[in-house]
């Protein structure tokens, strides 16, 4: 059994599909953001890092991982799929992988928090990154170009970047054009694991990306 700390999010979802599509028992913790539950003292001891998501493996002596793209590496390897075991196959996923963790995320992350949060609009932070993350964007749109998915195999890589990108109108961001971008989009929102992890937790907390949203992540932002 494993334990899952989560919210209403993006980097939530990529633990919850993860675990949906391996099929690994586990029980949801929905902590509430707006109310900074994920900075309890109690929670800092499985994630010191104070967010959102982390497992604690109880199968595994209680084995506590943070940090989302750690976490799916370490669900994919216990289960044994989703991620290939060759080095050359694996290094794929792993690069497709950070480069969601390096890049999709904290752009789109930084655009959201300009264009949506902030209680003051400044244009140079909101137009640095949406154009960042439409270059990011661009080079998904690219390597899906007779591509399926990013890295051989469906895998944790496309579960990742499906998570945040399928987020590009919350960032204010456009797809225009980038027509392999929206066909992946849409291949893998029809998975019906996809659609299960994606409805955990219920968005008790943070709402479906409308004022509530915008109110919650306000509070964790200050
Ligand atoms: N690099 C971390 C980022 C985690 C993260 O930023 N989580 C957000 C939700 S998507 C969070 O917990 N925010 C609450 C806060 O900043 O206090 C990961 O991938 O796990």
């Amino acid at each position: 059994m494993i334990d899952l700390y989560t919210a209403e999010t993006p980097n939530g979802w990529k633990i919850s599909i993860t675990l949906e599509e391996l099929g690994l028992a586990y029980r949801v913790h929905a902590l509430a953001l707006s109310k900074n539950e994920q900075k309890a003292e109690w929670y800092l001891k499985i994630n010191p890092n104070g967010r959102i998501p982390a497992i604690v493996d109880r199968d595994a002596g209680d084995f506590p991982v943070f940090e989302s793209g750690a976490i799916m590496i370490y669900l994919a390897e216990k289960a044994g799929r989703l991620l290939p075991q060759d080095t050359q196959g694996r290094s794929r996923v792993i690069q497709w992988l950070m480069f969601q963790m390096g890049g999709i995320g904290p752009m789109m992350g930084q655009a959201n928090v300009f264009f949506r949060y902030a209680p003051e609009k400044i244009p140079y932070a909101i137009e640095r990154y949406q154009r960042e993350v439409r270059r990011l964007l661009e080079v998904l749109n690219g390597r899906l170009d007779g591509n399926e998915y990013l890295a051989g195999d469906y895998s944790i890589a496309d579960i990742a970047n499906w998570c945040w990108v399928s987020g590009y109108a919350w960032a204010g961001v456009s797809i225009d054009g980038l027509d392999h971008l929206r066909r992946w989009l849409d291949r893998i929102a029809a998975r019906p694991a996809v659609q299960r992890g994606r409805k955990v937790p219920p968005p008790t907390d943070l709402g479906t990306g409308d004022a509530k949203t915008v109110e919650g992540a306000r509070k964790f932002l200050a």
